[in-house]
């Protein structure tokens, strides 16, 4: 197998890490001895063994003069693992291939170091672009303090995500659906505004896959939502989080919420007292953790976040079926000029069912 197969096969080990180890990064490794594979392993839980070491002890401990292929450049600090840089030299490997740098200010860099100062060959910058891909919400969260932002649209070949009348259930098939419980439980989080709530009442869970279920997010500037919703009643009641203004927050419907088990937060609002969208973002990533967010609607919502240019990765499930004069999924989006329009970059098409699966990213 050649080093660039080995860190194909090192990334997809490191997507079983897929909603397990935030706010870590997902890292897949692969050990090579004379061309053949005598190691795989990955980062399988937060604040458990690393990939280097989980991949070590599938080679049975012995891998020595063997060649380490991992994703992510090994660490070199002491968190809750020891530095994984130390290992592969006290294990005297000869060459360690490395995807990507990590920019924890902790290791950026230093992990290669070390391993070089050890004598230790290093070869960097295969398969990069994609390793950085397998861990994207760590790099976005750690050098920015905000998660990454995924928006999710389910709409028509028109581009509406209901009728006129608000009807939407349902307007993409099943396997859109359960691809978009898949993603949920590779997130921190998913996010919806008050309108959303409201009209659908959703659930916002991963049941129709074997996954992690998400932390459940509601913009609500006021706590106007009534307490029946799923969102504040069902079994998951205690994974919900309500955003609101300051003075909502201390008001009796926190109060009635709170005692039923839901979480209430208060961020800074606009002047006209409607949600700060940035002064959201930031309190998710810097007060939650929060590493990586779906939103998933409204329009309004969804409009917003592309306003303030903080999408990331954009994925459109296109049905094929004509609504006409329905609800535009960006109706509250507004372009003076085609040259205001927000572009993104294509970067994966699917089908999924009956369905047009589109993945953009910002470019
Ligand atoms: C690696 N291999 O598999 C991972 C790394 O608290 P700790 O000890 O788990 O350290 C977490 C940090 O280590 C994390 O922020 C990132 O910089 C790095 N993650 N490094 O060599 C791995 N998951
Ligand atoms: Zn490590």
């Amino acid at each position: 197998m050649t080093e660039q197969d080995a860190m194909k096969r090192a990334i997809e080990l490191g997507l079983r890490g897929s909603g397990a180890v935030s706010p870590n990064p997902r890292v897949g490794c692969v050990i090579l001895r004379d061309g053949q594979v005598i190691g795989e392993g990955w980062h399988e839980q937060y604040g458990g063994e690393h990939a280097e070491a989980n991949a070590i002890a599938n080679a049975g401990g012995n891998v020595e003069g063997a060649t380490v292929v991992v994703t992510l450049e090994p660490c070199a600090h002491e968190g809750k693992q020891p530095p994984c840089a130390d290992l592969l030299i006290r294990h005297k490997v000869a060459c360690v291939v490395v995807g990507t740098t990590d920019p924890n200010p902790l290791v950026a860099g230093g992990g290669i170091a070390k391993l070089r100062e050890a004598g230790i060959e290093v070869v960097t910058g295969i398969l990069e672009e994609e390793c950085r891909w397998l861990c994207r919400f760590f790099i976005k969260h750690i050098t920015s303090g905000e998660p990454y932002i995924i928006a999710k649209i389910a709409q028509s070949f028109d581009g509406c995500i209901s009728t006129a009348r608000g009807e939407s259930k349902w307007i993409t098939g099943d396997d859109a659906r359960r691809r978009v419980h898949a993603m949920r439980s590779e997130v921190d989080a998913v996010m919806i505004g008050r309108g959303t709530a409201l009209s659908d009442d959703p659930e916002l869970t991963t049941r129709d896959v074997d996954g992690a279920h998400p932390r459940r997010i509601v913009l609500d500037s006021h706590l106007s939502l009534p307490l029946s919703l799923k969102l504040f009643s069902d079994s998951y009641r205690n994974n919900t989080f309500v955003l609101c203004n300051k003075r909502a927050a201390q008001s009796r419907k926190a109060d009635s919420l709170r005692v039923a088990g839901v979480n209430i937060a208060a961020v800074d609002d606009n002047s006209d007292s409607s949600m700060n969208i940035n002064a959201v973002v930031a309190y998710c990533g810097k007060e939650m953790g929060i590493t990586s967010m779906m939103v998933e609607g409204g329009s309004q919502l969804l409009s917003s976040v592309v306003q303030h240019n903080l999408v990331d990765e954009l994925h459109i499930f296109t049905a094929p079926i004509l609504i006409g004069d329905g609800k535009h999924s960006f109706s509250s989006l507004y372009s003076a000029a085609l040259k205001d329009a927000r572009r993104f970059q294509t970067r994966a098409l699917g089908l999924c069912g009956n369905d047009i699966h589109v993945i953009a990213t910002r470019v």
